[in-house]
This record gives C-alpha cells, sequence and structure tokens, in this order.
C-alpha cells in the first residue's frame, strides 16, 4: 500500500507509504487520500488528522518522473495533476485541526499536502524547498497562492531560486507552527492523537538567512525576471545567487516571476486553475523531459534548456503559456 489510513483515538492518521521514493505522492494516493478526507469530513468520531511521512522523510513532491514518462499528452498528465490541485484545495477547505510532521525533504507536491492544513511541525533534518525550476516545471500545488504571500520578495526568491529552508527560517517565516526536536516527535505524535494538543518546544538551531541576505532579497527579488536578474548582476553579490539562478530552467523562471507577480490578490482556487493550464503546458515541453532526464532519471544535473537564456525568450509565447485556453481547464 501506498498511503496507509489508520484511526487512532479519533486521529485520523495518513501515512505516505513509498519511503524508497521519499513517498513521493502518486495518482494512486493522491485519489485515495482525496477519498479518505472526504469520508473524514463527516465521520463525527474523526476529530483531527495527522499526516506523516514513512521513513525519514515527509515528501519529495509529485512524482514527475511517472509523469514524464507517460509521454507526451498523456492521460496521466491530465489526470494526475488535476486531482493533486483539487486534493491541495480539499485540505485547506477540511474544518477539521490537520497537523503535517515536516521530517527530512519536504519539497513540492508535499508542501502542497501540508501548508494548508493547521499546523506544520518542523524538526532538525526538515529540508523545505520548492526547487522545480531545476525540471522545468514550475512551483505549482498553490505556489503561486502561498508565496505570493509572503512578504519581503522572499516568496519570489524561494520560487525561482528553489533554496532550501531548515527549520528555522520556516518559522521565521511562518512557513511552520512549531518546532519539536527530532527525539520528541513520537511524543508529539501520540499527545497529539490523545487529546489533539501540540507541546511547544524552544528551537535551538540558527537561521541560516542573515539580515543582509534578507535586505538582499526584499531590495532584488520584485518585478519582473528580466528586471531581477538585472538588478543581481550588477550588484556584486556575495550570495552566489546570479550564479545559482542562470543554472535553472529560463522558460521556468520567467513563468515563475509572471505567475508570482500576478497572483498576491488571488484565491488559492484561482491559482490552482491558473496553476493547472500552466502544468498541461509545462510538462508537455521539452524542458520538463529534459529536467527530469538530468535530475531524476540521468541525474547528471546538466540539462540543456531551450531557451538556454532568459534573453532568448520569446514574451508572445510566455503569454500564451497563460492566456491560451486548454481544452480540459480545470474548474475546482
Ligand atoms: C525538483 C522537483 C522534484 C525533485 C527535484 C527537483 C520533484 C520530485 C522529486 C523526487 C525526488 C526523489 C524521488 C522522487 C521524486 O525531486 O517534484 O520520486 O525519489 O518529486 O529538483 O520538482
Amino acid at each position: 500500500m501506498e498511503i496507509l489510513f489508520e484511526v487512532k483515538n479519533s486521529t485520523g492518521v495518513i501515512t505516505l507509504n513509498r519511503p524508497k521514493a521519499l513517498n513521493a505522492l502518486n495518482l494512486n494516493m493522491a485519489m485515495q487520500f482525496s477519498d479518505k478526507l472526504k469520508e473524514w469530513e463527516y465521520d463525527n468520531t474523526i476529530e483531527r488528522v495527522l499526516l506523516l511521512g514513512e521513513g525519514k522523510h515527509f515528501c519529495a513532491g509529485g512524482d514527475v518522473k511517472s509523469v514524464h514518462l507517460s509521454g507526451p499528452f498523456s492521460k496521466l498528465k491530465r489526470e494526475f495533476f488535476s486531482v493533486e490541485y483539487a486534493l491541495n484545495l480539499q485540505i485547506k477547505n477540511f474544518s477539521k485541526p490537520f497537523l503535517s510532521i515536516w521530517q527530512g525533504v519536504v519539497m513540492g507536491g508535499g508542501v502542497g499536502l501540508s501548508i494548508y492544513g493547521d499546523y506544520r511541525i518542523v524538526t532538525d533534518s526538515t529540508k523545505f524547498a520548492m526547487p522545480e525550476t531545476s525540471i522545468g516545471f514550475f512551483p505549482d500545488v498553490g505556489g503561486s497562492f502561498f508565496l505570493s504571500k509572503i512578504d519581503n520578495n522572499l516568496g519570489m526568491y524561494l520560487g525561482l531560486t528553489g533554496e532550501l529552508l531548515q527549520s528555522k527560517d520556516l518559522l521565521n517565516f511562518n512557513l511552520a507552527t512549531h518546532y519539536c526536536p527530532e527525539n520528541k516527535i513520537d511524543n508529539l505524535i501520540n499527545q497529539f492523537i490523545v487529546d489533539g494538543s501540540i507541546n511547544n518546544y524552544e528551537i535551538e538551531n540558527s537561521s541560516f538567512f542573515t539580515n543582509e541576505k534578507f535586505d538582499f532579497i526584499n531590495n532584488n527579488f520584485s518585478g519582473n525576471i528580466h528586471e531581477i536578474f538585472n538588478n543581481i548582476r550588477t550588484l556584486n553579490n556575495k550570495f552566489d545567487i546570479f550564479n545559482k539562478l542562470q543554472h535553472k530552467c529560463p522558460m521556468s523562471l520567467a513563468v515563475t516571476a509572471l505567475l508570482i507577480n500576478n497572483s498576491s490578490n488571488k484565491s488559492l482556487k484561482d491559482c490552482l486553475e491558473m496553476e493547472y493550464r500552466l502544468s498541461q503546458k509545462m510538462t508537455n515541453r521539452p524542458d520538463f523531459g529534459e529536467g527530469i532526464q538530468a535530475v531524476l532519471i540521468e541525474k547528471h544535473h546538466n540539462p540543456i534548456w531551450k531557451p538556454s537564456s532568459i534573453n532568448e525568450i520569446d514574451n508572445n509565447e510566455l503569454d500564451k503559456l497563460f492566456t491560451e485556453p486548454i481544452d480540459n481547464e480545470l474548474k475546482l
């Protein structure tokens, strides 16, 4: 079983159970998750839900490898993203306390399963990222919603660079709600299962974000992708950000900047519907296959992007990704 459901003392416990694939979410898991959440919403014996990843990690994202291997314009491409995004909104609208344990890797699709819940517990091993610009995709699962609502251009920075965040910074940026030391996680889980309460532990870990870096991001990660590149190219920046961005997929960067700039006053539902259109276009561009090959199949990490730089991006093509309707729009 790729996903497990148990009821323990009026707590519904969901365990993502593909530890060898870092619990990456596939269509089967998303469908079962959604069905169970519907059932638990109306089941009066269920008072709360707990979401866990089996093994050392919470969830590495969507099963984008299978999505790619399913071929051009496949049924899986249409189904997977519609079921996944509907589940993201379902979690947002779920009426009972929903808590996720962010152990180990928490990326992309894993963020979408947890960030709309009520509680996200970070621990010593937590590594959070929205890394999709590395695979020719874009920060989806409502990335346009939650990244556009983070202050100081930090969401734009995280979406473009895919930078990893750890526990202290996740708390500082209000992406996580509580910290728990690794050796106390079982206690926290048991307590939540018994009475829904959550122990608060003092965090000792330090921030990886200096004030200087925070200010640099705030001052430079606004505007379109060309403005952002100009800002960081002309500054002699110590954070190596320009270098990191140059290895990301240029079309992904342009899409991500436009998406986040357009989304700050949109609802999650509107964001997911827009992202669905983009998901169908982006997973059928060659860059997506190139990114999956480079990062997840051959793992050489040297994709050849087309276009190869943001300067070669045709604005018309970029606009069309957003505005040209598809024949299976998502209506949530
Ligand atoms: C960007 C991504 C993903 C990624 C790496 C990126 C992603 C994803 C995985 C992943 C990792 C390990 C697995 C697996 C998937 O990695 O979405 O099945 O075993 O799912 O740079 O967007």
